[in-house]
């Protein structure tokens, strides 16, 4: 595995990136200064590029329902949020109005002069949309959201760094909620091939190996691993801060097992754990002296309820707690 450091000296920054860092500057010390509470909320997959001029990628599964409904419930507890969102997956508010919904919504009017016509929302659409619309309007008034997007592994490592070096300041106030999907594979700058690949076609070898075979024929991949950026974030980057990481299984018997592993390794805060199939309606709260479920019945299900809701409010209470006990030791 490369090391973090090494990762940062061989992977340039992408081209957004001191615009990216100066929006997280500004909206940093602002709210410093108002001694707010923050959360880093990270959410959607990180893709693994095949080719230096993209074509070809290998993506991480998130559509971001995660994160952006968690930022809408962090905003609601008042603290300021760093949406940092995968490009074009879910965002807050608007994620409640995606494809045709929101064309299904509006009704054209003509108006009386006949040359012109109005857009309005029809009225058994208005109490959906108001109450998301209200709230999307004093955030953004407020100035409480802000978001930042990247696309590839590579830019998620460099915005992850950036926001954590603004947070740092914020000491126990900052919470980072880690819900992105991060590939833990990728192709090193120095070993992706120029140009597209020709017969991508059947083999991608996941084993941590050398370079990436380009000829005649189906090219093999070799991917190598990610360094665990868990491990400088909660030791060096942030380490007054609370920090939550997500874990995601797809076999149910390692859930619990995965999550004290992470716990023990990077020694933060609490792991969510959560399985693919049953993620929108069950997680475990994984903390290094206990574990216990957070799930949302049939019936709240039904209601529309979200599992982000109490997710939330739990994180947000074990924060409070955190923050007494810093304060008790000074
Ligand atoms: C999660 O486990 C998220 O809950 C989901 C949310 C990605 C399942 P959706 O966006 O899905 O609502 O569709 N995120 C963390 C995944 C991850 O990559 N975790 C890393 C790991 O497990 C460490 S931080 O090693």
């Amino acid at each position: 595995m490369t090391h973090w450091e090494d990762f940062y000296n061989t992977h340039l920054p992408p081209a957004d990136f001191e615009d990216n860092r100066s929006l997280l500057k500004e909206f940093c010390e602002r709210h410093n200064k108002l001694q707010n509470r923050i959360v880093l909320v990270t959410s959607g997959g990180t893709t693994v590029p095949l080719e230096h001029n993209t074509v070809r990628f290998v993506d991480n599964f998130s559509a971001g329902t995660r994160g952006s409904a968690s930022a809408e419930y962090f905003l609601d507890h008042d603290y300021a949020v760093i949406f940092m969102h995968r490009h074009k997956s879910l965002e807050p508010f608007t994620r409640h109005f995606t494809g045709q919904q929101f064309f299904d919504m509006l009704d054209i009017a003509d108006i009386a002069d006949g040359q012109s016509s109005t857009i309005a929302i029809k009225p058994d659409s208005v109490d959906v949309f108001a109450p998301v619309l209200a709230k999307y309007k004093i955030a953004r008034e407020t100035q409480m959201i802000l978001y930042v997007s990247f696309t590839s592994v590579v830019d998620y490592m460099w915005l992850l760094r950036a926001a954590c070096e603004c947070l740092a300041a914020f000491e126990e106030r900052a919470v980072l909620y880690l819900a992105a999907a991060v590939s833990d594979f990728y192709i090193p700058e120095d070993m992706m091939v120029m140009r597209m690949l020709n017969y991508l076609s059947s083999i991608v070898s996941l084993q941590p190996t050398h370079k990436m075979q380009s000829g005649d024929g189906a090219p093999t991949i070799s991917l190598q691993l990610v360094p665990k950026m868990l491990a400088p974030l909660a030791s060096l980057w942030v380490p007054l801060a609370y920090v939550v990481s997500f874990k995601l299984e797809t076999d149910e018997n390692l859930l619990i097992v995965k999550a004290r592993d992470s716990l023990n390794k990077y020694k933060h805060k609490l792991v969510i754990a959560n399985v693919l199939q049953t993620r929108k309606h069950r997680v475990v709260f994984v903390t290094p002296t206990d574990s216990y479920e957070v799930h949302l019945s049939r019936e709240q299900a039904h209601q529309g309820l979200e599992i982000e809701e109490p997710i939330v409010a739990d994180v947000v209470q074990k924060h409070s707690e955190f923050i007494l006990s810093a304060q008790q030791r000074q």
